[in-house]
């Protein structure tokens, strides 16, 4: 069976089991031996990065890189769906989840776990919002999933960012001001199994971090 490295709370992890379950394909999720960074996953995965597949031997690590291969590698819906325009978008949202908006939300984390590091918070918010006017404008208004009429590797990866987002920001006390078609594209979201099955771990697993860091910072 196909083995997924990650953990419940990762982001990047969550994405590609987003992408499993769209796809349909039976898993067994294991953490990384060792931990992620440790010397015994890099022996394995040199970044020591989190998520890396093993299908049947075959080690890849790069949440995107792992989600094109399932996409070609397994039946089941596409991934990469539609024609070489539609492909394109698909993989520049992704990028654009990857390189842009997933950054602007991480760069949050330490003003979780240390209470001295809030003073920057309208500024860290101010560029998450501005990152999700720009991705309002590369969608271009789209109805339906992040890059057109069919869900696609677009939709994983914001699928737990957006959550990510919303809820650290709550935390923190700002309230995040999301575009309304992007709060539309996340409720509607909700409702597909593929995500409603990858974020189940992933919402408990964020929540026991979230109150252990808040505790931690409030000593
Ligand atoms: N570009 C990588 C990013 C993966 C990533 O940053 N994963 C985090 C967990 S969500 C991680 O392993 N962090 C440890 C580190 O960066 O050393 C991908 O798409 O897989």
């Amino acid at each position: 069976m196909l083995i997924l490295y990650g953990l419940p709370v990762s982001t990047f992890s969550t994405k590609v089991r987003i992408a499993l379950h769209a796809k349909g394909i039976a898993f067994d999720e294991r953490p990384p031996p060792g931990g992620y960074r440790s010397d015994a996953w890099r022996a394995i995965i040199p970044t020591g990065t989190i998520p890396a597949i093993d299908h049947d031997g075959f080690l890849l690590a790069e949440s995107e890189a792992i989600i094109e291969y399932l996409d070609e590698a397994f039946e089941g819906p596409a991934l990469l769906p539609g024609n070489a325009a539609t492909r394109a978008r698909i993989r520049m949202l992704a990028r654009v989840h990857d390189l842009a908006v997933e950054p602007a939300v991480r760069a949050l984390f330490p003003l979780i776990r240390d209470p001295a590091r809030r003073e920057s918070l309208p500024t860290l918010a101010a560029a998450i919002e501005e990152r999700l006017r720009q991705l309002e404008q590369l969608r271009s208004g789209e109805p339906h999933w992040m890059a057109g009429a069919a869900f696609s590797t677009a939709d994983c990866g914001f699928a737990v960012t957006l959550r990510l987002a919303a809820r650290l920001l709550d935390a923190l006390g700002h309230p995040l001001d999301m575009p309304a078609s992007i709060t539309g594209w996340l409720s509607r979201s909700a409702d597909h199994p593929a995500v409603t099955a990858g974020l189940a771990p992933w919402h408990p697993a964020t929540e026991a971090w979230l109150a252990q860091a808040l505790v931690g910072a409030s000593k």
